[in-house]
């Protein structure tokens, strides 16, 4: 059976775990912090999520988990089978991730310290996004799902890269980043009322507490240094 190792309140440890639900496979949870040896014992980088595989191999980074699940266990297919429209589903996760995910999280040291947000970093956030925007725009279709008819990785993944975009797009920028994709908002509300995407919301704010804890005790360990 394969372990999911990682917090709930991760969006990334979730879209994993949105994906093996989705694919009603059998799976147990460990709950592990960053910053843990524990964790960097199963992940090499030390980032949640970590998966141990059946067979006892640990596997982290998101996306080469996905691929790793889908090719496993083919059942429930999450990817189209010609290699084009794969190839366009794979375009639209590794977009979300590097112009709406990784800008996105530039603000996460700070809001965790409170500190604030110097204005050059908001415009270099800005600036990423908006690329984003733009690519996600002319590649995503929404009709109903995001790569067109078929219900893909491409669905799960930008979902929960999208909570990191409109937490902090509004508290950080007051900018809607999804209404600026014609179409997003409505597919992401769509997700929203997914049964799996909302156990995992339940999860993830059950969790919040406990990791925020976590959080302040790191700060305060690193401040005493
Ligand atoms: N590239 C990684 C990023 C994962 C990631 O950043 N996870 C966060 C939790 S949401 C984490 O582990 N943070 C702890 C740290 O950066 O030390 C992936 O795709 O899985």
């Amino acid at each position: 059976m394969i372990t999911l190792h990682g917090f709930a309140a991760s969006n990334y440890y979730n879209l994993v775990k949105h994906v093996l639900l989705h694919k009603q496979l059998p799976f147990k949870e460990h709950l592990v912090y960053g910053g843990s040896e524990e964790l960097l014992a199963i992940s090499p980088a030390g980032k949640v999520p970590a998966i141990t595989t059946a067979n006892g191999l640990n596997i982290s980074e998101s996306s080469v988990i996905c691929d790793f699940i889908e090719e496993s266990y083919p059942q429930t297919p999450l990817y189209p089978e010609d290699a084009g429209e794969r190839a366009v589903v794979r375009q639209i996760m590794k977009m979300a991730e590097l112009y709406f995910e990784l800008p996105s999280r530039r603000f996460i040291p700070y809001v965790f310290s409170g500190a604030e947000v110097p204005e050059t970093t908001k415009a270099e956030v800005r600036q990423v996004l908006t690329r984003g925007v733009t690519a996600l725009g002319s590649v995503c279709k929404f009709s109903p799902w995001i790569a067109g008819e078929q219900f893909t990785m491409a669905d799960i993944y930008v979902y929960y890269v999208n909570t990191i975009v409109s937490a902090f797009g509004s508290s950080q920028l007051d900018w809607d980043v999804l209404a600026q994709v014609p179409g997003m908002k409505e597919w992401n509300e769509s997700m929203s009322q997914l049964a799996i995407a909302q156990s995992i919301e339940a999860d993830r704010q059950s969790n919040m507490a406990e990791f925020m804890q976590k959080v302040k005790a790191q700060i305060q360990a690193a401040n005493t240094k």
